[in-house]
């Protein structure tokens, strides 16, 4: 699969996750500022598709991307903090539940994205546990693979990948485009 095509579709802030089209979805969570736009801006090759920030917090929708007229990406804000106060907090992460557990909109998969230097954090552990609980399909992308050396890159890779378990554990960087043909084809392996 090549992208060739990728469109902003919409921004939902509202439960309605709903798009007319029944177009498979392959989500995006992970924590602020791990690179989930960038790693989305990286996949469809344009520099400034989604809006990227130094400042977390960047994305405040549900913003969905119709990738070549088959599938869509959503690109969701970032959790962060603490969890639990963000809970009662952050309607925009209750969104986040409310699509992983109620809506009738399943995606066909859930990309976690990480930090590669930072690992999975107790918020990516929470976020695994509901996902899993609700029989999402998830991968994990370790970003930012290019601010570690190879040896360390390949170090980390392997002990996320044990702790992960069954779930697959991709290198990334959306900075240098390091391993978007394997992620372009685990995409093409859902949609
Ligand atoms: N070096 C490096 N920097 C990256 C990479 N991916 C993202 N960044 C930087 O990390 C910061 C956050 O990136 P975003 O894509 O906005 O992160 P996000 O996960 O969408 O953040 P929120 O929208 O706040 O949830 C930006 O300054 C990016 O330039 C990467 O692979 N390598
Ligand atoms: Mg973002």
């Amino acid at each position: 699969m090549k992208i060739s095509k990728a469109e902003f579709v919409k921004g939902v802030i509202g439960d309605d996750y709903g798009l007319e089209d029944n177009l498979p979805h392959i989500a995006f969570f992970g924590r602020s500022n791990a690179g989930k736009s960038s790693v989305i801006n990286s996949l469809v090759g344009k520099k400034d598709l989604v809006k990227t920030s130094k400042m977390p917090g960047k994305t405040r929708e549900a913003n969905f991307f119709r990738i070549n007229d088959s599938f869509y990406f959503v690109d969701f804000p970032g959790y962060g903090y603490a969890m639990s106060s963000i809970l009662k907090r952050n309607k925009m992460i209750k969104r986040i539940f409310w699509y992983v557990e109620f809506s009738n909109v399943r995606p066909k998969a859930v990309f976690l994205i990480i930090d590669a230097n930072v690992g999975l954090t107790a918020l990516d552990r929470d976020m695994i546990e509901i996902l899993e609980a609700n029989k999402h399909q998830i991968v994990i992308i370790a970003n930012k693979i290019d601010k570690l050396t190879k040896g360390a890159a390949g170090k980390r890779l392997s002990s996320i990948q044990k702790e992960a378990r069954d779930i697959p554990v991709l290198g990334y960087s959306a900075k240098t485009n390091e391993g978007k043909d394997e992620l372009t084809k685990k995409i093409a392996s859902f949609v």
